[in-house]
C-alpha cells in the first residue's frame, strides 16, 4: 500500500461535517532531526506523531541485532510467545533459540507468506532489555532526554521488546495506559496504520483497548461509521523512531522478519489524563499502574521504590 491516508470516502453530504468535527492528523510529519524542545513543543503537548527517520541508524544494534544474534546471545532465556486465535490472545513459553532459529526458518519474502501469518507465533512486548541489561549498550545514543525523568536512568527497563516473522500482525489497539510511545525499528520494516484517539468510537471497541475494525480491510457494513476515521500508512524501516501519541490506534504487520522495541512513558499531564479517564471499562491494573506512575512522576517518589511496584505491569497481557 503506498505511503498515503487511507481514503475511504464518506458518504456524500457528510465529507464536510464530519471534516469539521472529526479533523484527524492528515499526515505524519517526517523529520531527520529532532530537538528535546522541538519534539515537546510540536509533538508531545501538542498530541502529534512524527516519525525521526534515520533516528536510531547509528546505533550498534541496527548492525548486530537479528534474529541469529538473538539465537546466540541468548538463546537459553525463556521468552512469552503469544498467538492470536479468533480474537484471543494464546501464551505459550519459548526457548527465545527455538523462537530465533523459528523464524528463521519462515519465508523471507511476501510471495511465500501464508494467508495466517497473522496468526503465528509472536514474540511480543516483552522486557528483553530489562532481562538482558547489556543489549542497552547496543543502543546509544539513546534519546533519554525526550522522556520524564523518572525514566531516564534506567530507560531499558521500561521498554518492550517486539521480535518476529513476516506476516505477523498486531491488531488495531491503544496502548493501554494511555501513556506516549516511542517506538524503535531496529531489523526489517513494519507498516503501521495509525488513527486519532477521537476517532476510537469509529472502530468497533472491543472492552478497554482492543478493536474489531480491521483497518487493512475494512468492513463498512459492520462499521458503517468508520468511514469518519482518517487513518494514516506509514512504513516504519530498521533505524527509524516512530512517536505516537497517548490513545493512538495502531495496527501493526511486519513486512519482513522483524526486531524492534518501544518505551510507553507518560508525562505528569499525560497520567493525571489517564487516572481522569478512569471508567468501569479500564482495567484495576491499569488504574493501579498508573497510579504508581504517578507517584513517581509527580510526587517524586524515587525510583529505587516504585519500579518495583511498576514492573509486573511488563509482563501484563492485557
Ligand atoms: O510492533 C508491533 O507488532 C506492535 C507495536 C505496538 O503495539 C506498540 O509499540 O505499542
Ligand atoms: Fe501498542
Amino acid at each position: 500500500m503506498a505511503e498515503a491516508k487511507v481514503t475511504s470516502a464518506p458518504p456524500p453530504g457528510h465529507r464536510v461535517l464530519s471534516t469539521l468535527q472529526n479533523a484527524g492528523w492528515s499526515s505524519i510529519p517526517t523529520v531527520t532531526q529532532l530537538s528535546d524542545q522541538d519534539f515537546v513543543t510540536n509533538y508531545v503537548d501538542a498530541m502529534s506523531p512524527v516519525i525521526l527517520r534515520g533516528g536510531c541508524s547509528d546505533w550498534i544494534a541496527c548492525q548486530r541485532w537479528s534474529p541469529q544474534y538473538f539465537d546466540q546471545v541468548a538463546g537459553s532465556l525463556s521468552v512469552t510467545v503469544k498467538t492470536l486465535k479468533s480474537g484471543q490472545i494464546e501464551v505459550s513459553s519459548w526457548r527465545l533459540a527455538d523462537y530465533a532459529r523459528f523464524i528463521m526458518a519462515q519465508p523471507s519474502s511476501a510471495d511465500g507468506v501464508s494467508s495466517d501469518a497473522a496468526a503465528m507465533p509472536y514474540c511480543h512486548d516483552i522486557p528483553l532489555l530489562g532481562l538482558v541489561p547489556s543489549l542497552a549498550e547496543d543502543c546509544q545514543p539513546f534519546p533519554v532526554t525526550f522522556l520524564s525523568s523518572w525514566y531516564r536512568q534506567h530507560w531499558w527497563r521500561y521498554t518492550q521488546f517486539f521480535m518476529g516473522p513476516i506476516g505477523t500482525v498486531t491488531p488495531l489497539h491503544f496502548d493501554t495506559l494511555l501513556s506516549h510511545n516511542l517506538f524503535f525499528q531496529i531489523y526489517g520494516a513494519k507498516k503501521f496504520i495509525i488513527i486519532p484517539p477521537k476517532h476510537a468510537e469509529f472502530c468497533g471497541r472491543r472492552g478497554w483497548r482492543w478493536f474489531d475494525i480491521d483497518p487493512e480491510q475494512p468492513d463498512y457494513l459492520r462499521f458503517p461509521q468508520y468511514r469518519q476515521a482518517t487513518p494514516l500508512v506509514i512504513t516504519v524501516n530498521a533505524g527509524d523512531i516512530l512517536y505516537m501519541p497517548p490513545g493512538t490506534l495502531h495496527h501493526v504487520r511486519s513486512l519482513s522478519a522483524s526486531i524492534s522495541f518501544n518505551i510507553d512513558w507518560h508525562t505528569e499531564r499525560s497520567v493525571l489524563e489517564a487516572l481522569t479517564q478512569s471508567s468501569k471499562e479500564m482495567p484495576r491494573e491499569v488504574v493501579h499502574y498508573n497510579a504508581i506512575t504517578a507517584l513517581a512522576l509527580i510526587a517524586k517518589i524515587p525510583e529505587p521504590i516504585t519500579f518495583p511496584l511498576y514492573q509486573p505491569y511488563l509482563s501484563y497481557v492485557s
